[in-house]
C-alpha cells in the first residue's frame, strides 16, 4: 500500500458520464480538480503522484510537467495542465510517473494481490480524461504520449496511447490477442481537431475466468468500443502469476524518443478515477442518465409524479418516459408512458401500496431506473364508505387483491 495517498478536490464535470461516475456504491474516487491546485514544474509528490522507483530515475527526467495553458487555451483548461511529452523516453516502468492510488483496487478475485495497490478488491476501474494538443497549432511529428491502467509497479492491464497525425489526434488502445498471440493497436477515435479539447472516458470490468473482461471506450458520444483487458498476457506468459489489479493511471513513454516535442506533447487535465462494483446492468455510453428527483404532488386520486428531465447525449435524445408502478404485496405493476416525467397518477388502482420508479427511453434503449418512491392509494373509511370505485367495508378489511390490512376507522389518506 502506497502511504501518499492525498487527494485533490474532485471537480464535478458535466458530461454525459457524470451519473455514472457518480455511481454511490463506488469504492473510491481521485480527481485532478483540473491540477488547479497544483505547483508549476514536477508533478511527482504532489498530490500523490509519484514514481515506483523515485529515489533511482524519477519523472522529473521525462519531459512531464505541470504548466499553465492559458496562454495557449485561454480559458478552456484553466491555468494549470499536466503536459507529457516523448521529448524523452526509457525502457524502464519503475521510473516513470504514476497517478496517485485509489484506496480500493479493481480486479479479478484471484488477480495477485500488487505490492502497490490493495484495499478491498473491486469489480470495476472507471476514469474519464480531458487531454488537448499542447501545440494546437501544428501537428507534432512523431508525437506519441501513453497512459494505462496500472498497479503502481508497471504490471499493465491494459494501454492507451494518443498520437499526433496529419489528420489530427488519435487514440488507440494496445489490446493483447491470445490466439496469435500478440499486442494489437485498435484505433479508439481519429481525426480530433487539435484546437479542441477532448474528453475520453473508459470502463474496465474484471470478469473472474479467461478471455471475458470488459474494457469499454467512449469520447462523449453514443458509440463506444469494446476490448478485453491483458488479463490473458499476464495468465498465458506468466502461470504462476495470475492476472493484476489496477488502482492507478502509469504515464509510461517509451520508444524513440522524439527531442524535437521537448516543451510540447499533450495536456492532460480532468482525470477522474474511481473503482467500485459493476452495475448490475452496465449503463451504455448511448442510453439517458436514470431520471432523478421523483416527488408526489397531491393525493390520491389525483396526485401527480413528477421528476427532473433526463440527461441524454445530442445524438440520441430521450424520446419517452416510462413510470413502473409495482403493488406491495404482489400482483403485476402497472406501467404508464409519455413524453415527459410527469405523469397523473389517477389510473393506479385504490387500495394498494405502490413502489414507483421512472426511466428514460432513447434510441438505445431504457436507462437505469430513478430512485423508487413511495406512493399509497389505500384509503382508510368509515364503514361502507366507497373510495375510488371500490368499496372499502369495516375497520380492519382488507382491500380486495392487495394484501393490504387496513386498521384504522377514520377516513384519512396515507402518504
Ligand atoms: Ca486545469
Ligand atoms: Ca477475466
Amino acid at each position: 500500500m502506497r502511504t501518499a495517498r492525498l487527494r485533490a478536490a474532485v471537480m464535478v464535470v458535466a458530461t454525459l458520464w457524470a451519473a455514472t461516475l457518480a455511481n454511490p456504491a463506488a469504492a473510491d474516487t481521485f480527481g485532478t480538480g483540473g491540477f488547479e491546485g497544483y505547483s508549476l514544474g514536477d508533478p511527482l509528490g504532489q498530490f500523490g503522484w509519484t514514481a515506483l522507483d523515485v529515489p533511482v530515475y524519477n519523472a522529473s527526467h521525462f519531459d512531464e510537467a505541470i504548466v499553465d495553458p492559458s496562454p495557449t487555451w485561454g480559458t478552456a483548461l484553466g491555468s494549470r495542465a499536466l503536459r507529457v511529452s516523448n521529448g524523452v523516453t526509457s525502457g524502464g516502468f519503475g521510473n516513470q510517473l504514476q497517478s496517485p492510488s485509489l484506496a480500493d483496487e479493481a480486479g479479478e478475485a484471484s488477480a495477485e494481490d500488487a505490492p502497490n495497490s490493495g484495499g478491498t478488491r473491486q469489480q470495476r476501474f472507471e476514469g474519464t480524461l480531458t487531454f488537448a494538443s499542447a501545440v494546437p497549432s501544428a501537428q507534432q511529428p512523431g508525437l506519441v504520449v501513453s497512459f494505462a491502467p496500472d498497479s503502481g509497479d508497471g504490471t499493465r492491464m491494459s494501454q492507451f496511447r494518443i498520437y499526433d497525425l496529419p489528420a489530427g489526434l488519435q487514440v488507440v488502445v494496445v489490446a493483447y490477442d491470445r490466439v496469435t498471440p500478440a499486442f494489437n493497436e485498435i484505433v479508439l477515435a481519429s481525426g480530433l481537431d487539435r484546437t479542441q479539447v477532448h474528453t475520453m472516458h473508459f470502463t474496465m470490468d474484471f470478469v473472474d475466468g479467461v478471455d471475458n473482461d470488459i474494457l469499454s471506450v467512449d469520447f462523449g458520444t453514443c458509440t463506444s468500443t469494446t476490448v478485453g483487458t491483458w488479463e490473458d498476457y499476464h495468465r498465458d506468459n506468466f502461470p504462476d502469476n495470475p492476472t493484476k489489479p489496477v488502482d492507478s493511471l502509469l504515464f509510461r513513454q517509451a520508444g524513440t524518443a522524439v527531442p524535437a516535442n521537448l516543451g510540447g506533447g499533450i495536456l492532460f487535465d480532468d482525470i477522474i478515477l474511481s473503482s467500485g462494483p459493476t452495475p448490475a446492468a452496465p449503463p451504455a455510453p448511448g442510453l439517458p442518465a436514470a431520471p432523478t428527483g421523483l416527488a408526489v404532488t397531491g393525493d390520491a386520486p389525483t396526485a401527480v409524479v413528477t421528476a427532473a428531465p433526463s440527461t441524454a447525449a445530442a445524438c440520441a435524445p430521450v424520446t419517452a418516459y416510462t413510470l413502473t408502478a409495482s403493488p406491495s404485496g404482489g400482483g403485476a405493476p402497472i406501467i404508464l408512458t409519455g413524453p415527459s416525467p410527469t405523469f397523473s397518477l389517477a389510473s393506479l388502482p385504490p387500495g394498494y401500496l405502490y413502489e414507483i420508479v421512472l426511466a428514460a427511453w432513447n434510441e438505445y434503449g431504457e436507462s437505469l431506473p430513478s430512485d423508487p418512491i413511495a406512493y399509497s392509494t389505500i384509503v382508510l373509511a368509515e364503514s361502507g364508505v366507497a373510495v375510488g370505485g371500490q368499496l372499502l367495508i369495516a375497520a380492519g378489511l382488507v382491500a380486495a387483491g392487495s394484501g393490504l390490512l387496513v386498521a384504522a376507522r377514520r377516513r384519512r389518506v396515507l402518504r
